[in-house]
């Protein structure tokens, strides 16, 4: 197999168009990161011949992480995880009904040998920070970025931490 020398863009893949109010948050932090992506649309259920040959090529591709949000009964995350020896993040999106519990569940519950690394509900951008962070371990530069942001996160924080004292 044709490998590239580095795999560090990131797939981020949704079951639908209906996840993206959600999966935007991983593509904003991706490219405040300067991180290469790729923003996808493949569902298990509703194509999962799309869903195969991606996962099947996505290694070749130079993916190095997958971050797959889905919601409902969210099988996308687990299935890419069975197709790729890829990391796959999963990103349960939150649903009407059951408010992303039934997506959570379904995600993180998975069975042994077939890990997903799970996100809280609408997690999506601590999926974009993890694979930041996943990419950062072989790529110098992606490191430098994530250093960089996690410093200027600690200084938004006031340096007060009394707020009050009666
Ligand atoms: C899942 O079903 C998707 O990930 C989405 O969260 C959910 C609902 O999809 P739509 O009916 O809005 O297309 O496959």
């Amino acid at each position: 197999m044709k490998r590239n020398k580095l795999n560090n863009k990131v797939a981020i893949i949704m079951g639908s168009k209906s996840d993206y109010s959600v999966m935007k948050e991983c593509e904003k932090i991706l490219k405040t990161l300067k991180i290469k992506f790729q923003l996808s649309i493949v569902s298990a259920h509703r194509t999962p011949k799309r869903m195969f040959e991606f996962a099947e090529s996505a290694s070749e591709k130079g993916f190095g992480v997958i971050v797959a949000g889905a919601g409902g009964s969210a099988h996308l995350p687990g299935m890419l995880a069975s197709l790729s020896t890829l990391p796959v993040i999963g990103v349960p999106i939150e649903t009407k009904k059951l408010k992303g519990l039934d997506s959570l569940l379904s995600i993180v519950q998975m069975p042994r040998g077939c890990p997903v690394a799970t996100m809280a509900i609408n997690g999506s951008m601590n999926a974009g920070l993890l694979a930041a962070s996943i990419i950062g371990n072989f790529d110098k530069k992606i490191k430098s970025n994530l250093e960089k942001w996690k410093r200027l996160q600690t200084k938004s924080i006031k340096k007060k931490t009394l707020i009050k004292c009666q």
